[in-house]
């Protein structure tokens, strides 16, 4: 069985990671290009610079860490003879039309990217937005049209202007709400009739563990942390309102990081410790999908001593403007256990402990043939909204052969798993989904590690971790297999 003749095959990527051309054409810096090169063996650091002496230095960027990102009395900043991946990526801000190009050729409907927000507002609260990062993404989305390629843009992509972590400690302070509602309403504006889909904040669950990714706040105390997942809530909630101003047609998805979590044995301690758990996902989606904030997770603020800086209007905004539709992230699943001793998994962003009945890659990313159906039927049991899966992929060391070629039979093996996955939960449960834009669809550079040889892509793209290389795009074997499942719209995987 096929899709509907509708249904929105494509690929996904992420500005900080692709774009490069970090200063160009006006650009401010963002977070993004004060982090480091990592390694497979060692995290990324955000670098920084004591402002009186001069010293500088470098911290892990955040994940799963409770405390300051930046020493205090510091600020993130560019040091000379460090490497950072964002700063040239793979280039797409010179190659967009090439890259385009090809995606038109594997047939895809859809594009996911995001705008830079530095490239609009360099400075994040200017008064005037610089024309020339405009001009560039208008130059995208027509290259976009010329191929009937529908763009879904997603508004902040793990970068925030570095300026606003410095001077406001990012999204912890409620002023930042208004720079953004100002920049997202000045593009959908913009690029109307050009862009129809959008989404708000990638990820937006990854404050509760990223915080300097998911919003510039240099402290990440748990206060802080609470209050700026309020704030990106609110500023969702005003971007939706401010789409219905403009044009009722335009759609503003929120964009959850998700992955089923499976217990490890029947012990109902693992079970409940699922149910736990999950609650740290299903709140981001509860508020920003369901309108409104869970006992759950009040309870838990009580309990820790947390209180927001809020307003009585904000939960009317939250409860009259939800997101549209529900899109996600989804790698696979993790598994987790109250009991000791079964071994700790692998994977940036999730933890848990390996689970015996999965293969996993290099990076101890778990491949799960049956993830996708049990998470949209999870999500559209809960929310009854649409659905649109927005990353989903599989990182791997991709060798090149003397012939130039990628014979990547692994990335085919780990996408006929999973797409047909997503076709049993919409063809045989009836779930509702939009689309299916699989991740990093040119290579990228990894946000987790900052590594070029954690490959996602269709296309491989000449650059090694060092930053040597020609930046010329090879379609590998998967990019003709995708060819092949656009054409038939999923009917033969
Ligand atoms: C998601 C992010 C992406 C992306 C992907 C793969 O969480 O939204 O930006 O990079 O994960 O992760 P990684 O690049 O660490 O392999």
């Amino acid at each position: 069985m096929a899709f509907s003749k509708d249904f929105l095959w494509g690929g996904a990527t992420a500005a900080n990671q692709f774009e490069g051309a970090y200063l160009t054409d006006g650009k401010g810096l963002s977070t993004a290009d004060v982090i480091t090169a990592g390694a497979y063996d060692h995290p990324r650091q955000v670098t920084w610079q004591k402002p009186t002496t001069g010293e500088t230095g470098s911290t892990d960027f955040g994940f799963f860490t409770d405390k300051r990102q930046v020493p205090e009395g510091t600020v993130p900043a560019v040091i000379d003879g460090e490497y950072y991946p964002s700063h040239t990526a793979t280039d797409f801000y010179h190659h967009y039309q090439g890259d385009i190009k090809l995606m038109a050729e594997m047939g895809f409907k859809t594009f996911r990217l995001s705008i830079n927000w530095s490239r609009i507002f360099p400075n994040g609260d200017d008064a005037e937005p610089n024309e020339a990062g405009l001009a560039f993404y208008d130059h995208v989305f027509d290259a976009c049209q010329k191929y009937h390629i529908e763009p879904l843009v997603t508004l902040s992509h793990y970068e925030t202007p570095l300026n606003l972590a410095i001077k406001y400690n990012g999204w912890a302070d409620r002023k930042v709400i208004d720079f953004f509602v100002k920049y997202a309403t000045l593009v959908m504006k913009r690029y109307q009739g050009k862009v129809k889909y959008w989404l708000t904040f990638n990820e937006i669950n990854f404050m509760d563990n990223a915080p300097f990714l998911a919003g510039g706040v240099i402290d990440g105390s748990p206060q802080n942390r609470a209050q700026a997942a309020h704030n990106q809530f609110v500023a969702s909630a005003l971007t939706v309102k401010a789409a219905r101003e403009i044009n009722p047609q335009i759609q503003v998805g929120q964009m959850l990081a998700y992955g089923p979590l499976y217990a490890y044995t029947a012990d109902p301690a693992d079970q409940l410790k699922v149910q736990l758990q999950q609650q740290n996902t299903f709140f981001y989606s509860d508020v920003q999908t369901g309108g409104h904030y869970p006992n759950y997770r009040l309870k838990q603020y009580a309990r820790d001593g947390i209180k927001l800086d809020d307003r009585p209007e904000d939960y009317e905004l939250l409860a009259n403007y939800p997101a549209d539709f529900l899109s996600f992230s989804c790698y696979g699943s993790n598994t987790v256990t109250t009991h000791q001793d079964k071994g700790d998994a692998a994977g940036n962003f999730m933890t848990g402990v390996k689970n015996p009945y999965l293969e996993t890659n290099a990076w101890g990313w778990a491949t799960d043939p049956d993830v996708l159906r049990i998470a949209l039927n999870t999500l559209f049991d809960r929310y009854h909204k649409p659905l649109w899966i927005v990353e989903n992929g599989i990182g791997w060391a991709d060798e090149l052969t003397a012939d130039n070629q990628v014979h990547d039979d692994y990335r085919i093996k780990y996408l006929q798993a999973n797409l047909s996955s997503m076709r049993d939960a919409v063809t045989i449960d009836g779930v509702d989904l939009l689309g299916y834009t699989m991740w990093g669809c040119i290579d990228l550079v990894s946000a987790g590690t900052g590594e070029m040889k954690k490959r996602y892509g269709f296309v491989y793209v000449d650059r090694d971790d060092l930053g040597n290389g020609s930046l010329k795009r090879i379609p590998k074997d998967s990019f003709y297999w995708y060819k092949k499942v656009i054409a038939n719209n999923g009917a033969d995987l």
